[in-house]
């Protein structure tokens, strides 16, 4: 067998019927808002990329720092044979984790809905491990998964605090779906940013340089182009804002006076009164005990945890 292989399950065109359906609900209703998931055309992972070397953004750096050191008892304590990436995006950190678990390890299946990032982090791979068994996954892992029937125990990885950008609810659906592809002897390998003084945090999400500003003004980028849209990002402040009782951020862009954007291939002007505000994302930060209740939840038991040095973002382990 060849190997690498990368199964489609996701129309080519899902994409952009579900970038439609929700730009036409979330800026048609009241406070208006549109999912992150939509920052990351290549511009906005372009944008993204820079932000995790971002002096203010740490999780990335934290995240490195926990897996550079721990990568050989996460190794230990699973025995992975298969590892599962959701959201693999470039797979950068994951060479940690690939490489304390060769020789064992015989397959990695990386997840993500881009394509492209798929097939440019698999043949780097490939050429440093023409052993291992690649079976890419162009999916939308939130919304359940059937994964390839590589040997078990399996490591499913979900790292970079993306569980964060999910709402509570959301979170429930998504770990109770990662349960279901567990087997006994698998394990979840979860990233998780930690609640931590505000200054810090607002920092992390609105840097010195602009870069997540352009970042989040990135979406109406790509609403403009993909559905016809006339947003001008020069209209729109760039807003984040620490929510001390949901213990999440919140990015928003606020119009700077009143405005209207119109998109054609939806039909649609949008108003905007001086002010108003679309939220763009929600980034949870987490306890160690609200991470051992919602794995609970989920039917997940948090067999370990870490952190960085600094106590700034943790790694958890999870058993079925
Ligand atoms: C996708 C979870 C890594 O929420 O921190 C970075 C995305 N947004 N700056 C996060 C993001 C603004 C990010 N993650």
């Amino acid at each position: 067998m060849s190997p690498f292989q990368l199964t489609r399950t996701l129309a080519p065109d899902a994409a952009s019927a579900d970038l439609r359906a929700d730009v036409l609900h979330g800026l048609t209703r009241s406070p208006k808002e549109l999912p992150p998931k939509w920052f990351y055309d290549a511009r906005g992972s372009e944008l993204f990329e820079e932000i995790t070397r971002l002096p203010e953004y740490y999780p990335t750096r934290a995240e490195r720092e926990i897996l550079a050191a721990r990568a050989p008892e996460i190794a230990a304590a699973t025995g992975a044979r298969t590892l599962v990436e959701l959201g693999s995006g470039s797979s950068e950190k994951t060479r940690f984790l690939i490489d304390a678990l060769l020789p064992g390890l015989d397959a990695y299946v990386p997840v993500d809905v881009s394509e492209s990032a798929l097939t440019g982090a698999a043949e780097a791979l490939l050429a440093e491990h023409p052993g291992l068994q690649v079976h890419a996954l162009v999916a939308d892992f939130t919304r359940g998964l059937a994964l390839p029937g590589t040997p078990g125990p399996r490591l499913v990885a979900f790292l970079g605090g993306t569980i964060g950008n999910l709402l509570p609810a959301e979170r429930r659906t998504f770990l109770r779906s990662v349960r279901a592809m567990l087997s006994p002897g698998d394990a979840l390998l979860l990233g998780t940013d930690l609640v931590k003084d505000e200054a810090t945090l607002v920092a992390a999400y609105d840097d010195a340089a602009g870069v997540t500003a352009a970042f989040n003004k990135n979406v109406l980028a790509v609403i403009d182009r993909e559905l016809g849209g006339d947003a001008d990002p020069r209209d729109f402040a760039h807003v984040a804002v620490w929510d001390p009782e949901r213990e999440w951020i919140e990015m928003r862009l606020r119009a700077r006076h009143a405005l209207a954007v119109k998109i054609r291939d939806l039909d649609l002007v949008v108003p905007f009164e001086e002010g108003e505000e679309v939220r763009t994302e929600v980034s949870a930060k987490f306890r160690q005990e609200g991470v051992r209740d919602e794995l609970a939840a989920a039917g997940l038991e948090l067999a370990r945890w870490w952190t960085d040095e600094k106590g700034r973002f943790a790694l958890s382990l999870a058993t079925a």
